[in-house]
């Protein structure tokens, strides 16, 4: 198993697949590292949360902390660390979110539910010790790398886990989904749709880009606007596509239930513009992220092709 990701500087000589899935694969062994044995107990606790982490999802969160880290030289731990935190919180948000409470569905990942492959308790439970587990894993003491020998780590990772708890909770992603949830049957405007997915879906990704660059050297105020520039446009770049697929991909190709937002009555993108306006917005929001970028030259090349795959994904 991968236990560790190569260190970011030997990347930018890969292709896009090859960098993607040295991430993708080595991400395996990062959680690997900091989730629970199934040896511990107790057992079926650390099972259900391995079975849902693990070896599952495009890893975008994660690919994003690694190609902010490249622009600010984050070192490779932090990164490890921050990569494994932010995909928990949102792994744990899927499996509230499948739940009979939530969004009721049985297929995620490819995979039965957690709460259909366990029960609900499980699930609300796995759900609740990914949460932990990830601050755990961001707040836990980095011994200085060579080359950066510098005291200021721990003030970087309060930080980030500052930032992190933020996107989460109720004025991020958990807000987002409180919206949702009272959002159901309801006629939304398009400044209403896109505040409910700033929240719900942006929240998160915008961390991923931050916790990424956060971990580096000090970012200024227009480096700082300029990457939230960058997750603003993917954030919705996102949540567009995501509802594009719904309405056109088949459960198969998701690996999880396609059609749910029709069927459940939810305001989407192509609900309210249609199929060819969504995608025409689409492109816009990836013009928008590439011009964000641009102060930050060939550094940001992973970044710029992340946004190209947001909105080309096909899953
Ligand atoms: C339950 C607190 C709480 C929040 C749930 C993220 C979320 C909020 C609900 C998921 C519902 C959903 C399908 C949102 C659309 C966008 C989204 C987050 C899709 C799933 O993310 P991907 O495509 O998933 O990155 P993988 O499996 O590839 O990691």
């Amino acid at each position: 198993m991968n236990a560790h990701i190569a260190a970011t500087g030997a990347l930018p000589s890969l292709t896009f697949a090859d960098w993607m899935g040295q991430i993708q694969s080595g991400m395996e062994g990062v959680l690997d590292r900091f989730l629970a044995p199934t040896s511990v107990v107790p057992a079926r606790l650390h099972e259900a949360m391995r079975y849902t982490a693990m070896d599952g999802g495009k890893r975008v969160r994660p690919l994003l902390v690694f190609a902010a880290g490249e622009v600010f030289d984050t070192p490779r731990a932090l990164l490890e660390r921050a990569a494994a935190a932010v995909e928990m919180i949102h792994v744990y948000s899927l499996v509230h979110d499948d739940m009979p409470c939530m969004d009721d569905d049985a297929l995620r990942r490819g995979k039965p539910t957690v709460h259909v492959q366990y029960d609900e308790a499980t699930a609300l439970l796995v759900g609740d010790a990914l949460q932990a587990q990830a601050f755990e894993t961001l707040s836990a003491p980095l011994e200085a790398e060579p080359g950066h020998g510098d005291s200021s780590l721990p003030l970087r990772q309060l930080r980030m886990l500052q930032l992190l708890a933020q996107a989460a909770g109720s004025v991020g992603m958990c807000g987002g989904q409180a919206i949702d949830l009272a959002s159901v049957g309801m006629t939304l405007s398009l400044a209403e749709l896109e505040q409910m997915h700033r929240l719900k879906t942006g929240a998160l990704l915008r961390a991923a880009v931050l916790l990424g660059a956060l971990g580096g050297k000090a970012l200024d105020r227009e480096e700082s606007a300029a990457l939230d520039e960058y997750a603003r446009a993917i954030g919705l770049a996102f949540q567009v596509v995501d509802d594009i697929l719904d309405a056109t991909a088949d459960s198969a190709t998701l690996g999880k239930t396609a059609g749910k937002d029709a069927a459940d009555n939810k305001p989407t993108y192509v609900s309210i513009l249609g199929l060819a306006e969504s995608q025409a917005l689409a492109e816009r929001l990836r013009g928008d992220a590439h011009r964000a970028l641009a102060a930050f030259g060939e550094k940001a090349r992973r970044l710029r092709e992340l946004a190209d795959l947001i909105v080309q994904r096909k899953t």
